[in-house]
């Protein structure tokens, strides 16, 4: 038990505090027919975070000016990648973008911007999935002491029983005695 508390320590220390690596488009990856506006639009990206663009031989990631952008051209990109497994480090605030470079996949949606937001603020301190967990007490009740059942009633029922005879044997007396 402790040592397992140890192992989950060392896990989130291992993990800068607010460094968030997003997978763009999730699980559809970097791919024609998504919706990278909306998959950005509620996130907030911030200094230190990773954009990890996953995809087939078939895409590329180049990122580029806005105008270019705009217009969906890959030719005068600032950087280009084809590894498939593009890891983008937002370094600093800003508007990034990026589109795909193969021929007509931008204007079928491969293009994504984001913004950087200011170094200023922190990202608020996002709980980490881990379980902080709620130490749950193993209460296998006892089973509740049986509390010594008061004899009184039954002892009254004897004491009842025991005059009702007296009163018949008084009675049988008097009767012999009638
Ligand atoms: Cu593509």
């Amino acid at each position: 038990m402790a040592a397992l508390t140890v192992v989950v320590l060392l896990l989130l220390a291992a993990v800068p505090a607010f460094a968030v690596n997003y997978i763009v488009g999730d699980s559809q990856g970097w791919s024609t027919n998504v919706n990278y506006d909306n998959w950005a639009s509620g996130k907030t990206f911030n200094v230190g975070d990773t954009l990890e663009f996953q995809y087939s031989p078939l895409h590329s990631v180049a990122e580029v000016k806005e105008s270019d952008y705009s217009s969906c051209s890959a030719s005068n990109a600032i950087q280009s990648y084809t590894d498939m497994d593009t890891k983008i480090s937002l370094t600093a605030p800003g508007n990034r973008y990026f589109v795909c470079g193969t021929a007509g996949h931008c204007s079928q949606g491969m293009k994504l911007s984001v913004t950087v937001a200011g170094s200023g603020s922190p990202s608020t301190p996002s709980s980490p999935g881990g379980s902080s967990g709620s130490p749950s007490t193993p209460s296998n009740n006892p089973s509740s002491p049986t509390t010594p059942s008061t004899t009184k009633n039954g002892a009254a029922g004897v004491g009842g029983r025991g005059v009702l005879i007296s009163v018949l044997l008084a009675g049988g007396g008097l009767a012999l005695l009638g």
